[in-house]
């Protein structure tokens, strides 16, 4: 557990101050249980320092984001409020090692969720949902690392931007997804590429959280990138187009204005 707790002070260290690090199972055998351990520690450190848990990302959700990886396994991380970036703000990039962002879909939700649920019961205990982006941060030199890395890592978690809410009723199974940057279209995808459907993610997130308590009334929920991550430089606007659920967009800057929310 010492080291556990060791490990979780260095990435978290690494997070806080942006600098990238030798991923850990180059010099030690961790699995994935150790590396769920070392994340929440990890996190543990950032509500010691005052942020708020307000939610969980899903990682690894779809073909394209698994290849890039090279593993076949959904994982989870934490987000929380300090991570959250204002809607058509700007993102400081000094305060990431080499940033990504990933086009997503955003579940809030409206009542608790836990374990194994179907997927109508997880429909039913969502909100809204909207177009997101997830910024994608491996503290790892180089992206480089194995599962249990990236999952100490807080599954390369390290922003998020929501959208206007929209109603959970209407059908999201297969809707187009546009990537731009300064309005080029960088990556295209649909949400059918999350699990097929981004409502199994949802059920995924349902199974994951119960270890913590389940999803709570009011959290977000990140269903995982729906084509491979886009590398992020300064000068960048960055918009994702969500068929009938509008867009939202970011500007990438060396570091960003004091009056704005996001950091
Ligand atoms: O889908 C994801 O959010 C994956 C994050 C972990 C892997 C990566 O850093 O690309
Ligand atoms: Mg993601």
């Amino acid at each position: 557990m010492i080291q556990f707790a060791k490990f979780a002070e260095i990435v978290d260290e690494a997070a806080r101050t942006a600098t990238a690090i030798p991923q850990f199972t180059a010099s030690a055998p961790l699995d994935v249980d150790a590396a769920y351990a070392i994340q929440a520690l990890s996190l543990e450190r950032r509500f010691l320092r005052g942020e708020r848990l307000v939610g969980v990302k899903m990682g690894l959700t779809s073909r394209a984001k698994m290849i890039q990886v090279g593993v076949d396994e959904v994982i989870w991380g934490r987000l929380t409020d300090a991570m959250r970036l204002e809607e058509g703000g700007s993102l400081s990039k000094k305060r990431y090692v080499h940033p990504r962002i990933e086009p997503e879909l955003a579940f809030l939700m409206k009542r608790e969720l836990s374990g194994e649920v179907s997927a109508a019961e997880a429909l039913s205990a969502v909100e809204a949902i909207a177009p997101a982006m997830e910024i994608i941060d491996s503290r790892y030199e180089n992206f480089k690392f194995a599962l249990p890395d990236v999952i100490a890592d807080n599954s390369s978690s390290s922003g998020f931007v929501v959208g206007n809410w929209g109603r959970p009723d209407q059908d999201f199974c297969n809707l187009g997804i546009v990537v731009e940057v300064d309005g080029r279209a960088v990556q295209i995808g649909s949400t059918a590429a999350i699990l097929g459907h981004p409502i199994r993610s949802l059920v995924a997130a349902a199974r994951a959280a119960a270890s913590i308590g389940g999803l709570k009334p009011g959290w977000i929920v990140l269903a995982g990138g729906a084509t491979a991550a886009h590398p992020l430089s300064v000068g960048q606007h960055v918009r994702t187009v969500m068929q009938n659920l509008g867009s939202v967009s970011i500007n990438v800057a060396e570091q960003s204005c004091p009056l704005s929310k996001s950091h």
